[in-house]
């Protein structure tokens, strides 16, 4: 074997056997660089005749390409083994199914509340909203509350903190919505139809009972509205709200200060295995209160009652969540029952995933 040839047995061996690309790069330098052993030889060409010159220096540039050639394919396949090793170690499986995230959801009142107004929105009345701290005047005197009525007492109302030496009565925690469709009167004049959706504070707790509710309150005033259109709109209602093709309401005669005559609605309904059904059966339900306004109550929102009437009703919300979605009782809102939690796709137990499984 030649020179030439062992240079050539020992490169293309170390190519073959190096491990990574630094290995490479010292036997790079060893065979090309300007000391290595290929630029070496060639130096010696200098001293050799014209013919051997011609000889060694054409078999010294092969075998310096095949050299090159060789550093590259392998530099090339390291890399090509680098790959692979990274695919292999980073291997993902894009068909694997998603790790379920448990959803909040809205709350049955929020849902029920947005049910309602879409409800009344399609039969053309606006939605009004007002403050939760109202002033004596707007929660009683505006609706023909007297002084005297039981809500005024300490005992059924939230009252707010009042200086002693400031005169005024102090201001509430508003115990039904009307007072905003006092405001809306103020604002907007006759005709109008208009729902007030909200928050009502009473001081009431028991198992039926909570000291803060949800209450819709509605009215529409014109030249000649009637009960007959009461009995209509509440009608239409009932039978979007409760999702049924008929309904049948029966109207008794009762008293609010702020309408007259004032009737307590009720639907028919069955409860059949404990299922509520409504539209059907030998059971009457009550659903809310209403009446013709009062007319110092228009009087009181600046409307003229000589030339404008029209009806208003109220009802609980709460209460009506509760018997469209069949929730037993009001600590279902409290103690957040699992049946009412579960109705709405809800896991309570489960912790969500986004808190780092907290729960293992
Ligand atoms: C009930 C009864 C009712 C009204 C609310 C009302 C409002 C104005 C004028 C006249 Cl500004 N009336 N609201 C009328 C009748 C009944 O609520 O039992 N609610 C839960």
């Amino acid at each position: 074997m030649n020179a030439l040839d062992e240079l050539k047995a020992k490169y293309l061996g170390g190519i073959a056997q190096a491990g990574d690309e630094a290995a490479l790069e010292e036997l790079r330098l060893a065979a090309l660089g300007k000391k290595g052993e290929i630029s070496l030889k060639m130096r010696e060409l200098g001293q050799m005749s014209a013919e051997e010159r011609q000889t060694t220096g054409a078999a010294l540039n092969v075998l310096k390409s095949e050299i090159d050639a060789a550093l590259r394919a392998k530099k090339a396949a390291l890399a090509d083994a680098a790959l692979d090793a990274r695919l292999a170690a980073e291997w993902l499986d894009v068909t694997l199914p998603g790790r379920p995230r448990p959803a909040g959801t809205i709350h049955p009142v929020s849902q029920v509340m947005d049910e309602v107004t879409a409800i009344f929105a399609d039969m053309g009345f606006d939605v009004a909203e007002g403050p939760q701290i109202e002033s004596d005047w707007y929660n009683f005197d505006a609706l023909n509350i007297p002084p005297e009525h039981p809500a005024r007492q300490e005992f059924d109302t939230f009252f707010m903190a009042r200086d002693p030496a400031d005169p005024r009565p102090p201001h509430v925690l508003r115990t039904h919505t009307s007072p905003v469709q006092i405001r809306a009167m103020e604002a907007k004049g006759a005709p109008i139809r208009v729902i007030a959706p909200g928050r009502v504070y009473r001081m009431d707790m028991d198992q039926t009972h909570a000291p803060m509710f949800h209450q819709v309150e509605g009215m529409a005033i014109g030249r000649d509205i009637s009960m007959a259109n009461l009995k209509w709109t509440l009608e239409e209602f009932c039978k979007a709200f409760f999702e049924v093709p008929n309904v049948e309401l029966r109207f008794r005669a009762s008293h609010f200060p702020f309408t007259e005559p004032s009737a307590e609605v009720d639907i028919r309904c069955s409860w059949e295995g404990g299922q509520l059904k409504i539209g059907e059966g030998d059971s009457w339900l009550e659903i809310l209160g209403s009446g013709m306004m009062q007319p110092k109550v228009l009087a009181a929102g600046g409307i003229d009652p000589n030339e404008w009437q029209g009806f208003a009703f109220g009802m609980g919300i709460d209460r009506i969540a509760m018997l469209k979605y069949g929730i037993p009782d009001l600590r279902a809102f409290f103690e957040s029952d699992l049946r009412w939690l579960k109705h709405y796709g809800f896991a309570p137990l489960d912790l969500p995933t986004v808190f780092g499984g907290l729960s293992k």
